[in-house]
């Protein structure tokens, strides 16, 4: 499929094919490729006699405990191993402080669909083009472990299925249907791993997307949307800051909305603003305007003051930004 042509393969595979005792961690909050990443390779190394760690600073989020291998994530490393495989980032601070002080590996493998500059490992497996780190693993897999069963299966689906959207992002690519296809043949239930990350929601989500909703504002030009979440609303609905993954796809999904961007009060007149671009806009340098960063389409950054004038402030910025787009069309 030609992802994996670049020199770094042969040098992963050795290192995988050689060691013997492996760290597996993956970046902080981890996400449905992270963790499906993280399991999918551990069985595929577990199953060729390998002692196996999966390391995570964060504990799994409710929507992937039922990925197979969930219970063995935990946030202990060991005093040292032969090879630490570093997946979904490509920095060692990505996740999280004490696995970048950590200094236990003889080596360490970066496997990342990540476009980045910051290759911190020995070896680096990063390819742009691939959908998910679990595409990565799906085609080491098929040369490791060939007959590879349901279990690594599910666990790659998901990694594919939750970052591209469900396959509606533009890294929906040929190969990511064709390996989604692939897996499906392997047995994996599309509709049963959809229930399970999408249509298990605890009820209190619900209680919360309700408070969430309700706090939506829309900037004059209607470019830009926004919602918040407070500690009050945690509160209410017995929920935190694990609840609130998806919501801004709420505000983003309004027709003729370019920009939205959530806030999450972290302390009085303290908040934390995500933000999401359908495309045109790119929020990194909407967020680097505010001291923040990110990516084309995903970006954040922290600010003070009063909400409403906050999102007023930003408001502003988009709608700058979008003029700039009408002008240049
Ligand atoms: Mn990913």
């Amino acid at each position: 499929m030609g992802l994996l042509e670049s020199g770094a393969v042969n040098s992963a595979l050795k290192a995988l094919k050689t060691a013997s005792t492996i760290v597996i961690a993956a970046h902080i909050d981890p996400d449905g490729d992270a963790l499906g990443s993280s399991l999918g390779l551990a069985l595929i190394l577990r199953g060729l006699g390998k002692e196996v760690t999966v390391y995570n600073r964060d504990a799994v989020p409710y929507s992937y405990k039922f990925l197979p291998g969930a219970e063995l994530v935990g946030n202990r490393l060991p005093p040292a191993c032969d090879l630490l495989c570093l997946l979904d980032c490509s920095e060692f601070a990505r996740a999280g402080d004490e696995l970048a002080a950590w200094s236990g590996s003889k080596c360490s493998l970066c496997i990342d669909h990540h476009l980045t500059a910051d290759l911190a490992a020995d070896i680096n497996l990063v390819c742009a083009d691939a959908c998910a780190t679990g595409e990565l693993i799906y085609e080491l897999a098929v040369i490791l472990a060939p007959d590879f069963g349901l279990d690594i299966a599910v666990n790659l689906y998901t990694a594919i299925l939750t970052d591209t959207g469900s396959f509606r992002y533009s890294n929906a690519t040929p190969s990511a249907f064709a390996v989604a296809g692939d897996l499906v043949r392997r047995g994996v239930k599309p509709w049963d791993i959809t229930q399970q990350v999408y249509e298990s929601q605890p009820v209190e989500r619900i209680k919360l997307t309700a408070l969430v909703l309700k706090t939506l504002r829309i900037a004059a030009s209607k470019r830009a949307a926004a919602v918040w979440v407070t500690e009050a609303m945690f509160k209410a609905t017995g929920t935190d800051g694990e609840y609130t993954d998806g919501l801004i796809n709420y505000p983003r999904s309004i027709a003729g909305v370019e920009v939205a961007f959530m806030a999450r009060e972290i302390g009085p007149d303290d908040y934390k603003f995500s933000f999401r671009s359908r495309g045109k806009v790119n929020v990194a340098a909407l967020a680097a305007a505010f001291g923040g960063g990110g990516h084309h389409n995903a970006a954040g950054c922290r600010l003070q003051g009063k909400l409403e004038d906050l999102i007023e402030k930003i408001f502003a910025l988009v709608d700058k930004q979008t003029e700039k787009l009408e002008s240049d069309d």
